[in-house]
């Protein structure tokens, strides 16, 4: 048994030294904004970082409260904006991208219930590669004040 655990080990501790950069992506701040009254969709943000030495691609995610989630950005046209779906998101290797209000979003597609201020929810992203992360993600309230009008996402 302690021969096992040591071949066990060295095979570890090669793979560790064959990749001293580790592939991989953290989710920070996200949270999900507080619905807004008759609207059937909510909207998810954050900040995802790539540490890794290969680029990264989002191409989807799941939450319990929302029959489907969008990859969605907002794409300028002439004097409005508009929102438009992606089938995936990159994030370039060593770099980071943020999903905020008026640019790259999570669109909750058809809430079954509305997102309240205080609740958490489960949220988990999914990559091209098979990763997933799994996130608890805090409802934050509307910020007025930055707001340009332009549809509330
Ligand atoms: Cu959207």
């Amino acid at each position: 048994m302690t021969r096992l655990l040591t071949a066990f080990g060295l095979v570890v501790g090669l793979v560790f030294a064959m990749q001293p950069v580790m592939a991989s992506v953290d989710a920070e701040e996200f949270w999900l904004r507080e619905s807004i009254p008759g609207q059937p969709n909510g909207a998810g943000f954050g900040k995802l970082v790539n540490h890794g030495n290969e680029d990264k691609v989002l191409i989807g995610a799941s939450i319990a409260i929302a029959e489907d989630v969008e990859i969605h950005r907002h794409v300028r046209e002439g004097e409005q904006m508009r929102m438009e779906a992606m089938d995936a998101l990159i994030i370039p290797a060593g770099s980071e991208v943020t999903l905020q209000p008026g640019g790259y979003h999570l669109m909750l597609m058809s809430l079954t219930s509305p997102l309240k201020v205080g609740d958490v929810h489960d949220l988990v992203l999914i990559f091209s590669d098979g990763d997933v992360i799994e996130l608890k993600v805090p409802v934050k309230a509307l910020v007025s004040g930055s707001h340009r009008g332009h549809g509330g996402h």
